[in-house]
């Protein structure tokens, strides 16, 4: 199993470079992890305090979990994966089965920052866009996807998503293989990837 990691701000666009990539596979086979469904479970907590949560923050993240799907699933097992709600802030407690397939993306702002997670990496994307222009996509889909107001996505922005950007995600570009520019279609980058990706499948059979 050929085992892939993409990080990038948020609004840097990992979501839409990862659908580009599937659709230049030439395998049925590809599973893609999301780092939203491993948050860890605050249904302990009340919706105000999950509100009031740092969720940029590496702690955030359920790694021993995300870590242990990751393991499973290249040992050739099916994991039992949580679902998570942005709109609550918590696990659903819904689980999904997601069986193995021979190409495995685990995406989010966090995945390279974690040494044990590295570890389990054959191949290390980033995935860059200036921070004004995540901004501005954050805001887009803070608003209208998740009804937010602007206000409270721009003070988020400022003590929360910044900060933890610039301590966390950012330096995590160092571990990364190959660095994805994505200001506008980046048609070159993405053939690229997905040319390399399917050569190392053709390899590996
Ligand atoms: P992307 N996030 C939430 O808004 N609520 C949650 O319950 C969990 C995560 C946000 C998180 C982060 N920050 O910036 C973003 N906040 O999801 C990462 N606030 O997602 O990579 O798609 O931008
Ligand atoms: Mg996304």
């Amino acid at each position: 199993m050929l085992v892939i990691g993409i990080a990038g701000g948020t609004g840097s666009g990992k979501t839409t470079v990862v659908n580009k990539i599937l659709q230049q596979l030439n395998t049925e086979g590809v599973n893609v992890l999301s780092q939203d469904n491993y948050y860890h479970d605050n249904q302990h907590l009340t919706l105000s305090e999950r509100e009031m949560l740092n969720y940029d923050h590496p702690k955030s993240i359920d790694f021993d979990l995300l870590i242990k799907h990751v393991k499973m699933l290249k040992n050739g097992e099916t994991i039992n994966q949580p679902l998570y709600s942005f709109v609550t802030h918590s696990r659903t407690g819904d689980h999904v089965a997601v069986e193995p397939k021979n190409v495995l993306i685990v995406e989010g702002i966090l995945v390279l920052t974690n040494k044990d997670l590295l570890k389990e990496y054959d191949l290390k994307v980033f995935v860059h866009a200036d921070s004004d222009e995540r901004l501005i996509r954050r805001i887009r889909r803070d608003t209208q996807e998740r009804g937010r107001d602007l206000q409270e996505v721009l003070h988020r922005y400022q003590t929360t998503l910044k900060p933890m950007h610039l301590e966390f995600i950012e330096p995590s570009k160092n571990e990364a293989d190959l660095i994805v520019p994505n200001m506008k279609q980046n048609t070159v980058a993405i053939d690229f990837l997905s040319t390399v990706i399917n050569n190392t499948l053709k390899k590996s059979h």
